[in-house]
C-alpha cells in the first residue's frame, strides 16, 4: 500500500490554494486530522463559476454560505468582501478566467468529541480549478438518469437547504446512478415527491410549461435554478413551482437539471424510459443557448 503516492486523480501540483488567509501551493495547503469539518462533516461551502474573468452571481452564493453557516451556527471568519476579494485572488493565482471555485467553511481544529463547542478557530480554504462533472457529448445528445431509491434527507434531520460538508446521502444516490450505469440520480423526499439530484435542481416541460419542485419539497436553492427561472419568466413561458410525482417525469415532454457545475443538462431517458421525444428538447435547447448568454453578460 503507498497510501496515494501515485493517486491518478491527485490534484495538479500547480495548484495554488487560498488557505486562512494566504496563497499557498497546493502540496502545502493541509487541513489537520482534528478539524471537525473532516471529523464531523461540520462545515458548510459553495461550488461558483467563474466566465470571462467574472465570478456568476458571486454575492448569490456568498449569501447562501452566510445563511447555511447560520444555521449551523458557524461563524465565518472572513467579511463578505474579503471573500470576493480572496476568490478572485485565487482565480488569478491560478490564471484562471474560466473554472470552478469551491470555497470550503470548516468547523477547525478542535478536541475529540462533536461539539462545536470543542472549538474556536474555523478554517476558510478556496480551490480555483476545472471542473466537468458529465462528459461533454451529453449536452448534445442529453443525459440517461434513474429515479433513485435513496431519498432525500429530511429538512427536519438536516435540511437540503444547507450546502453543508455533508454529502453522503446524495453520494449514497450517486453510487446508486453509477451502479445503475448511469451518471445521476433523481431523488425524492419522504413524501415521495421530486426533490433534486445529487448536485443538481430538476425541471420539466408539459404542454409548454416549465415546472420545477417548490423549496419546500426539500431542496437546495441552486443559484442555477433561480438563474433558469429568470430566464423562463423572461421568454413568457408558463412557469410553476408545483410538487411533481414519478409520474409527471415520466409523461413530460423535456427535462434538464441545472447546477453550478452541469449549468444545464437536458435529460432524454428517465430508468429507461425515452421523456418526450427521447432527444433534448426545443424549450430546453433555448434556455441553454440563453444560460450562455447569461453568464457572459
Ligand atoms: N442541489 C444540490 C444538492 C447541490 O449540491 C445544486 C442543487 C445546484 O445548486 P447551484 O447553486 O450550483 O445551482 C447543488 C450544487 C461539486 C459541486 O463539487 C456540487 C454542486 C455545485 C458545484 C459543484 O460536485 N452542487
Amino acid at each position: 500500500m503507498d497510501f496515494g503516492k501515485t493517486n491518478k486523480f491527485a490534484p495538479k501540483p500547480n495548484l495554488k490554494i487560498f488557505l486562512d488567509g494566504r496563497i499557498v501551493p497546493v502540496a502545502e495547503a493541509s487541513i489537520s486530522v482534528f478539524d471537525h469539518g473532516l471529523l464531523y462533516g461540520d462545515g458548510v461551502f459553495e461550488g461558483i463559476r467563474s466566465y470571462g474573468g467574472k465570478v456568476f452571481r458571486l454575492d448569490e452564493h456568498l449569501k447562501r454560505l452566510e445563511e447555511s453557516a447560520r444555521a449551523i451556527r458557524l461563524t465565518i471568519p472572513m467579511s463578505r468582501p474579503e471573500l470576493v476579494k480572496a476568490a478572485y485572488d485565487t482565480l488569478k493565482a491560478n490564471g484562471l478566467t474560466d473554472g470552478y471555485i469551491r470555497l470550503v467553511v470548516t468547523r477547525g481544529v478542535g478536541y475529540l468529541g462533536l461539539s462545536p463547542n470543542r472549538t474556536d478557530c474555523p478554517s476558510v480554504f478556496i480551490i480555483a480549478d476545472q471542473i466537468e462533472l458529465y462528459p461533454k457529448e451529453l449536452y448534445d445528445k442529453g443525459m440517461a438518469v434513474i429515479s433513485c431509491s435513496v431519498q432525500r434527507n429530511h429538512p427536519n434531520a438536516l435540511s437540503p437547504r444547507i450546502k453543508s460538508l455533508n454529502y453522503l446521502n446524495n453520494i449514497l444516490a450517486k453510487i446508486e446512478a453509477l451502479d445503475a450505469g448511469v451518471y445521476e440520480a433523481i431523488m425524492f423526499n419522504t413524501q415521495g415527491y421530486v426533490a433534486e439530484c445529487t448536485g443538481d435542481n430538476l425541471f420539466v416541460v408539459r404542454n409548454g410549461a416549465v415546472e420545477t419542485p417548490p423549496l419546500n419539497a426539500g431542496i437546495l436553492e441552486g443559484v442555477t435554478r433561480n438563474a433558469a427561472i429568470e430566464l423562463v419568466r423572461k421568454r413568457g413561458l408558463p412557469f410553476r413551482e408545483r410538487e411533481l410525482t414519478r409520474h409527471d417525469l415520466y409523461i413530460a415532454d423535456e427535462c434538464f437539471f441545472t447546477g453550478t457545475a452541469a449549468e444545464i443538462i437536458p435529460v432524454t431517458k428517465i430508468d429507461g424510459r425515452p421523456i418526450g421525444t427521447g432527444e433534448p428538447g426545443p424549450i430546453t435547447k433555448q434556455l441553454t443557448v440563453d444560460f450562455k448568454k447569461l453568464v457572459m453578460d
